[in-house]
């Protein structure tokens, strides 16, 4: 099967909540869609996540560069894998030359999966099955975040997560004990401090929520400090999560090298795509560590299915209203689509609607 052409579209598409983290608001989702046509009339389809609008024009433009460099060649993974590691060892694949690699190389694996008129997992050589999953909410304040677990516990989610690194510790636990008081104890609950604070300040607010029963302290301080992080993990007993920003699994050898971290969630398009998701597994595997998928829901679930330490897989709908069907939830699980590749196909009158 032979790349014919790519042909990449940036939509900026609305939230149903914006999310907020200490560090700065995503208000909407600025997305770059990815078609990827053959010579047997498949067409691998695939999004990539640019964070803010900024970031979506250049994004854009790379990959329509990148497709006149694709056409022409066989519709392989590995083999458009390796052309464009070459392509990039001068300039390196990191920021947004990885995050186009990744797309690209996640359109050309449902393009596969479509090929052989099998879902993603099963190409994988796993079986569609329900992958357990938590909601995942932001920085809301006390009276929307619990308004959210509520609804989430209400949708069947046994676990969710919220963002904090409020102004003060104070407000980060009132938060966490207004949800708690509503969810009660069965409920786990995530934190997520993407990356703000200190070393010494994380530490100072981490201990307390040893007592909240809080299951994981995620990115707590500047995601590129592996030993920064090794020494929160040693002085607390609550596990320590990363790995959302990990460009490539030579990042991710190296946190995990460092000590940095008890619990691992690549990022579908940071980590490299479905090739780069395999490597990172394979990685978690061998180091025993359990692996959590970061946004990109669509894809992950078919990569939970075959990850050997898989663990929760993240929702977060960024790109559900541009998708002709959305990733379904039951029971706090994702539900593998049982269509040929991913699933992912496009809501053309919405893509309409909100082309940047
Ligand atoms: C997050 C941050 C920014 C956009 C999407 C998600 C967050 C998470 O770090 O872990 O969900
Ligand atoms: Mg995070």
């Amino acid at each position: 099967m032979i790349i014919t052409a790519l042909t990449a579209r940036a939509v900026n598409v609305p939230l149903e909540y914006p999310v907020r983290t200490s560090v700065g608001t995503v208000a909407t989702a600025p997305l770059v869609l990815i078609d990827i046509a053959t010579d047997a009339g498949i067409v691998g389809r695939a999004y990539v996540f640019t964070y803010t609008p900024l970031a979506l024009a250049a994004t854009r433009d790379l990959l329509i560069a990148l497709g006149t460099v694709l056409a022409g060649q066989p519709a392989v993974p590995a083999d458009i894998d390796r052309v464009l590691e070459g392509r990039f060892r001068l300039l390196g694949a990191t920021g947004l030359v990885r995050m186009a690699m990744a797309g690209i190389d996640m359109a050309l694996w449902d393009a596969a999966a479509q090929r052989l008129g099998v879902p993603l997992v099963e190409m994988l050589g796993g079986t569609r099955r329900p992958i357990p999953a938590y909601d995942s909410h932001s920085m809301d304040g006390e009276a929307l975040a619990v308004e959210r677990a509520v609804r989430a516990v209400g949708q069947g989610f046994s676990t969710l997560k919220t963002k904090i690194g409020y102004a003060t510790l104070a407000e980060d636990i009132r938060v966490i004990r207004a949800i708690r008081a509503a969810i009660g104890e069965d409920v786990q609950i995530l934190v997520d401090y993407n990356q703000s604070l200190s070393v010494p300040e994380a530490i100072r607010r981490g201990k307390p929520l040893e007592a909240e029963g809080i299951a994981w302290i995620e990115e707590p301080t500047r995601q590129e400090d592996y030993q920064g992080h090794a020494r929160i993990r040693q002085a607390l007993t609550l596990p320590v999560q990363m790995g959302e920003n990990w460009f490539g699994i030579d990042e991710m050898t190296k946190a995990l090298d460092a000590g940095a971290t008890d619990l691992a969630m690549p990022d579908a398009m940071k980590i490299g795509g479905v090739t780069g998701w395999l490597r990172a597994a394979a990685l978690a595997h061998s180091r025993g560590i359990p692996m959590s998928s970061h946004i990109f829901q669509e894809v992950s679930c078919h990569l939970m299915a075959v990850t050997p330490t898989a663990h929760l897989l993240e929702r977060m709908d960024l790109a559900g209203p541009i998708l002709a069907h959305p990733l379904p939830f039951e029971a706090g699980c994702a539900v593998i689509p049982d269509r040929p590749g991913t699933g992912i196909d496009w809501n053309e009158a919405a893509i309409a609607r909100y082309a940047v």
